[in-house]
């Protein structure tokens, strides 16, 4: 038995080498017997060395090895050498061969969510990363690419559904066994392993068809447990929406003859791209207007398409190896975000995604797990699906855009997509085939295409300080901007990046004037600028328009042009952004218990202004004004973090500016009640704003507002009894539980949505709140295999800060044990909820010991590589 393997050794960029075999096709026969599972795996093999014989490598964790041929004749024992992760074939043939092994695995007994395994009663696997490797003995690498067939054997009765990769060829009873079935799988596109997939269960079908661009006609399956039927209308829709985007925008069509989609509840991340058969955690596939709200709708569409855009970035082009994982995930992320953006708003899917990356992404990149989009090293390869890898590496080729304009850029994706099709794919090649087909048009490129390439390899969010000369007279301004990166963990010195700024000046008159497209790549540039009106005062300037670079910055505007900017800026992300500087100052001295009453007493009358019959009239776009910045960017600006106060801070906030405009909040609400019932995405403003005033009104003791968020919990949309749910939320009032009761007494049945319940108790604030969290983990509808349910809680608990962040550290103390159990079963899962204490250094001193000690509790634990990993980085 080869079992879990023994702490991994740190894997480098700069160790890489092509794997010496080839292995175009694999016949796998998997037989699902009652206990166990047996594999049998027979490979083509192509020795690259046809001189020389060379070792053959392979994985294999948990694997019980039954028997190992070559050309049909068994392998002596002396020939190859199990060991801790897998076998090693010592002198292979240097001709081609056929390599079979049999091997016996028991997916009951695998707790990871890795390889093959159990869930609920159904048999399915995950392979990225290294999954592979738990299902039959495979050098499970991504540069090897293979033809698949896979036959698949199981009771009838209880694997009545047999799905693998690609199209389907056969499903038969078994000769000799007629309460077995076999169904036989061909997939023609050669693909890695981490793309393997297979699933055996009892599931119901809801079938669809689509038709390509050239016509062919693709069957759309989508495989649910019983009873969850009516809820996956929304995902076969944007399974549809996706496949024309990416007809309609790159061109590219669907490869095989069917798509399949099969909905977990047991699973470690959102969905996984495998080749024609995508496996969804069930709840971004299960939901309906009353059950999803407009967030949740709005992210199921998303993901759909992202796994769905993976059949081309991730699929048919591959990643070399891991070290290239932002090749698939950075691109597919940033076509899932113009999917979105095509769809329903652009400018507020922008605001969103640059909230997002401020929040999470740039808090990585300020801590101890900071990397670089292509990181040069790692232990566990599955602590680097991250923010930065992903949204950080949207962001870059976003930059690419920006740099190009999307024509050109558009030349460039064409040509990757032609020119690495069917290959596994660098980083390196993505921006040669980007930088090459722009040039096509034989114009110049405008930067530096290898300095650009800094950004893939450069931890860290680099701050530009911008600060200008203006000579009223002549119209002349001058602009100097300076950037600089800070050190991250084993990155001390930084370079200049190539930072587009996307910028333009206010009009003395308030009219925006034209937009320009700054390219600061050195450490300090100036940038002069003729022509523009003359006039006594500077001209107000709206920077990093559409938020142009993954950067901060430092403008030293005044309070006058922030406010002219969120009156009126016509690009809404700077419009947006300056409003948001301008709540960061408000909550930060609310924070530290001294307000700042002038500044307050202008919000107030900028709200009036906003709300006010001439204000704004999009819903949707006045709700995201009125939204507060996000936790994390203002604790980053904290001398010391402390996450209650900015709790605090927030609900004062929310408790003046809901009394001080109480009439014009109310007059909002009715306006926007007729367009509540609307179905989604229409309707989104309207139910968006409602929930912002519900919290701003039932913080100022408004009793109306408090019982509509009540019985809105009741009511036909998820969107507003979430809302009503967080509106309550912070505030100690009767409502507020039964609120949480009604929320309870409906959705108890429904495990998918219940997990919501889970972390509305253990996130809301109350003097007992830890011995309930306790509670929730002995709630007889916890499942603590179902990461969805562990991070509910702990998750929950998180963004509870007064009872995590408790000074007694009893919050921290609680977290580690948690920690600590949920390793020994998930891994992955644990290694994730390690990084909520990423930020400690960043707290004040007693919150830094008492994390410290929760820290060497975790430490001193047979804890996995993944979970060892964070924890060093985060102690060291
Ligand atoms: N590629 C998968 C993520 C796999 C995570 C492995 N631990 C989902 C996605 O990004 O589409
Ligand atoms: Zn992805």
């Amino acid at each position: 038995m080869v079992s879990a393997a023994a702490p991994q050794p740190t894997v480098r960029l700069s160790d890489y080498r092509p794997y010496p075999f080839r292995i175009p096709a694999i016949d796998l026969n998997v037989v699902v017997g009652d206990a166990l599972v047996t594999v049998t795996a027979a490979f083509q093999v192509e020795p690259m060395d046809a001189v020389a014989s060379t070792a053959m490598e392979l994985r294999g964790v948990d694997l019980e090895l039954v028997s190992i041929t070559i050309d049909d004749q068994p392998l002596p024992q002396e020939a190859y050498s199990l060991t801790g992760g897998g076998l090693v074939i010592r002198n292979p043939p240097t001709q081609p061969f056929k390599l079979t092994t049999v091997s016996r695995l028991n997916p009951k007994t695998n707790t990871s969510l890795e390889g093959l395994y159990v869930s609920g009663g159904m048999l399915t696997t995950q392979c990225e990363a290294e999954g592979f490797r738990r299902i039959t003995f495979h050098p499970d690498r991504p540069d090897v690419l293979s033809r698949f067939r896979v036959r698949i054997e199981a009771d009838r009765q209880r694997y009545p559904v047999l799905l693998s990769n690609g199209n389907a060829i056969s499903v038969e009873p078994l000769a000799d066994d007629p309460s077995r079935h076999v169904a036989v799988w061909e997939d023609p596109f050669p693909k890695p392993s981490y793309l393997f997939a297979l699933v055996a269960g009892d599931l119901r079908e809801i079938r669809d068809h689509y038709v390509t661009a050239s016509g062919r006609d693709i069957t759309l399956r989508l495989h649910v447990e019983a009873g969850d039927e009516p809820y996956t209308a929304h995902a076969m829709a944007s399974l549809k929406r996706s496949m024309s985007w990416d007809e309609s925008v790159y061109g590219l069509e669907y490869d095989l003859d069917e798509f399949n989609t099969v909905a977990v509840r047991h699973f470690n991340m959102g969905a996984m791209e495998n080749k024609g058969l995508n496996i969804f955690n069930s709840k971004l596939v299960l939901a309906d207007a009353e059950s999803a709200t407009d967030g949740e709708l709005e992210r199921i569409e998303s993901v759909v398409g992202h796994e769905y855009f993976h059949n081309w970035s991730g699929n048919r082009i591959t990643c070399r190896d891991w070290f290239q994982l932002s090749l698939k995930e950075g691109l597919t992320v940033f076509r899932d975000q113009c999917f979105t953006a095509d769809l329903h708003s652009e400018p507020l899917k922008r605001i969103e995604d640059a909230a997002m990356l401020r929040n999470t992404q740039f808090r990585e990149d300020a801590g101890p797990t900071a990397h670089p989009v292509k990181p040069d090293a790692y232990q566990a390869i599955d602590n680097f699906y991250t923010t930065t890898i992903y949204e950080k590496g949207a962001e870059l080729i976003r930059m690419l855009r920006t740099l190009l304009g999307p024509e050109r850029f558009m030349q460039g994706m064409r040509l990757y997509f032609k020119r690495h099709d069917g290959e596994a794919a660098t980083t390196e090649d993505f921006v040669t085939a980007i930088v090459e087909g722009a040039s096509s048009d034989g114009q110049s490129l405008g930067f530096d295409p290898d300095q650009f390439r800094r950004w893939y390899h450069q931890a860290g969010t680099p701050r530009v300080t911008v600060s200008s000369q203006w000579n009223g007279e002549d119209g002349r301004l001058t602009l100097t901007l300076e950037q600089i990166t800070a050190p991250t963990p084993g990155q001390p010195e930084k370079l200049p990046l190539v930072i587009p700024v996307l910028w333009a000046a206010i009009r003395p008159d308030g009219r925006p004037g034209k937009e320009h497209l700054l390219v600061l790549d050195q450490q300090r540039q100036t940038l002069v600028v003729e022509g523009l009106p003359p006039a006594v005062q500077p001209p107000v300037l709206s920077l990093f328009r559409n938020f142009s670079a993954p950067v901060t910055w430092d403008a030293a505007q005044s309070t006058d042009d922030l406010f002219a900017l969120f009156a009126g800026d016509d690009d809404a992300f700077a419009r947006w952004d300056a409003g948001q500087q301008l709540w960061k100052q408000l909550m930060l001295a609310r924070a530290a218990g001294t307000p700042a009453l002038a500044l307050e007493a202008r919000m107030l009358e900028a709200l009036r202004q906003l709300l006010s019959q001439q204000g704004e009239n999009d819903p949707a776009v006045l709700a995201t004004l009125l939204a507060f910045p996000g936790q994390a960017e203002l604790e980053a600006l904290q001398t010391e973090a402390d996450p209650p106060a900015l709790e605090r801070a927030a609900c004062e906030l929310r408790e003046h500016f809901g009394s001080q405009l109480a009439s014009l909040l109310q007059a909002r609400l009715d306006a926007v009640a007729s367009g509540l019932e609307q179905v989604w995405p229409a309707g989104q403003g309207e139910r968006q704003l409602t929930g912002v005033i519900w919290s701003w009104l039932a913080a100022a003791g408004d009793t109306t507002a408090r019982l509509s968020s009540v019985a809105a919990v009741n009511g036909a949309s998820m969107t507003l009894a979430r809302s009503g749910l967080r509106a309550l939320q912070p505030l100690d009032c009767p409502e507020r539980d039964q609120a949480l009761k009604a929320f309870h007494d409906r959705w108890q049945e429904r495990p998918v949505i219940f997990d919501t319940w889970f972390a509305l108790e253990a996130s809301t604030p109350r003097t007992d709140a830890l011995e309930r969290v306790a509670a929730l983990l002995e709630h007889p509808k916890y499942d603590p295999m179902a990461p969805n349910s562990v991070r509910a809680v702990l998750g929950g608990l998180v963004g509870n800060p007064r009872v995590f962040h408790a000074l007694d550290g009893s919050g921290y103390r609680f977290m580690a044990e948690q920690i600590i159990a949920v390793d020994q079963r998930n891994p992955i899962t644990a290694s994730r909820l390690a990084k909520v204490f990423s930020r400690w250094r960043t707290y004040g001193i007693e919150r830094q010991a008492a994390v410290k000690q929760a820290l060497s509790v975790l430490s001193d634990a047979d804890l996995s590589t993944n979970t060892r990993e964070v924890v060093s980085l985060m102690q060291a």
